[in-house]
Order: C-alpha cells, then structure tokens, then sequence
C-alpha cells in the first residue's frame, strides 16, 4: 500500500513484477535500472533464475505537488516458490504481470496469471494491474492483442508489447505501472483515510531481512 515518508512528504509506492519463469523479469527491470539509473540489486539467483528477489529504488515524478519514491521488486517465477512470492506480494500498489509471449511461454503466461488472479480476488484492496507481453522478438510470439484475448483481460488494463532484451517496451510499461499505483494511492486517501506514513522508502536488505524472517517463522 503507498505510503508517505514521514521525514520528506514523498509518495512511496510498490510495483512488482510477477510472470511465469524466466518470462524476462529480471531482465526487464535491469533494463529499466539501467534506463532510468537506478542500480538494481538481485539475491541469490541459481543458474541464472531468481532465488529471492530483485530490487530498484528509484524516485521519479511528481503527484500532487509530492515527489514519487518506487519500490520496484522483480519475483522469482518458479512455482516452488509461491510462499516468497506471496511475502513480497503484500503491500504492492501495482502488479506488472511479465508474459513469455513466445511460444513455448503461452501456457506458463496463462497458468501464471491464473495464479496471480487467484490471489489478487482474495485481496481487500488489491493492486492495480499492468501487463508486458515480452519477447516479441521471438517469431510467432502472441502480440498485445493476442495476450489480451488468451489471458481474458478487461479492456482497462493497460498491456504493452516489448524486447526485455532490447530494453524496448519496458520503461512505458513502467510508466503505466506507476500511474496505476498512484491512481490507486489517491482512491484510497479519497476512500479509505490519509495515506500511513512510514520513515522513508524500504531498502532491498530490509525486505531481504523480513522475507528470511518470515520464512523462518513459517517452517
Ligand atoms: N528473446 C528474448 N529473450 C528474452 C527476453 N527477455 C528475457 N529473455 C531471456 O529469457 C531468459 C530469462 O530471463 P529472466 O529475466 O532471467 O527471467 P525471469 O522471469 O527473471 O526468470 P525467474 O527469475 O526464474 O522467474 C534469459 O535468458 C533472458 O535473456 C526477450 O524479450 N526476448
Ligand atoms: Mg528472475
């Protein structure tokens, strides 16, 4: 859920990337840390999949006369680790749902997005949603429209072609993302009450701290 920092008056909002395995989470966000220069941090990854998470701190525009501080965290994908997923999960003020448009990704995307759409029903205040259907280099990927139609998506979610690799399509689709996140931090002060505050944005080694703690308590 936003927030706003007790010490700056910023707006701090959480965006996430969630998506089937290796549908260029990763890869997007270290192509938009890299657009937007902002460093991204990644934990743990084995082979090249993601263990824990990644991680961006980036501030960027301005809402309502407040500057914007994101907390943006890439998922791990792999089914095996729905419990993290759903820790990093709470608190997020966007989903930026990843797709592996191409097509040995199309049923993975679809089964993912099952999974997230479960999740998100039971929510009471469940984040805003944008979707990126990568890897349109790949020949007989799904375009935009395609995605649309295999994955039932209501004509008010905003979904965005892109090239992880290339960098194409990421930033814009981030733009969507962040504009959902404060669309939805303005309904709720309108709603719900003033916005919590909290003492400035998290860093990836306090929610890497809180992830391993929660584990633990679990088992
Ligand atoms: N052709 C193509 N390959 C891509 C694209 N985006 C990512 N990839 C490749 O797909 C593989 C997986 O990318 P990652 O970003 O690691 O995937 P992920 O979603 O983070 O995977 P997990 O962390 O395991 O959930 C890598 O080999 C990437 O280079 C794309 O747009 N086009
Ligand atoms: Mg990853």
């Amino acid at each position: 859920v936003a927030f706003l920092d007790s010490s700056t008056g910023r707006l701090i909002v959480r965006i996430a990337y969630d998506g089937p395995p290796l549908a260029g989470k990763t890869e997007t966000l270290r192509a938009l840390g890299a657009q937007v220069a902002s460093p991204v941090e990644s934990f743990d990854e084995a082979y090249g999949r993601t263990l824990w998470f990644d991680w961006m701190n980036h501030a960027g525009g301005i809402h309502d006369g407040r500057p914007i501080e994101c907390e943006v965290v890439a998922l791990p994908g792999q089914s095996s680790l729905q419990a993290r997923r759903n820790a990093l999960l709470q608190g997020t003020d966007t989903v930026l749902f990843v797709a592996d448009a191409s097509r040995p990704g199309q049923q993975p995307t679809i089964d993912a997005f099952e999974r997230l759409i479960a999740w998100h029903r039971v929510q009471d205040m469940p984040p805003g949603v944008v979707v990126q259907a990568n890897k349109q280099d790949v020949p007989g990927s799904w375009d935009a429209q395609a995605l649309r139609r295999a994955l039932h998506l209501h004509a008010e979610v905003p979904i965005v072609e892109s090239v992880a690799t290339d960098a194409r399509g990421v930033r814009h689709a981030f733009v969507f993302a962040v504009r959902a996140a404060v669309n939805r931090a303005a309904w709720l002060r309108e709603h719900v009450g003033p916005l919590p505050t909290r003492d400035g944005p998290r860093t990836a080694r306090q929610v890497l701290h809180a992830l391993k703690q929660s584990a633990v308590e679990a088992s």
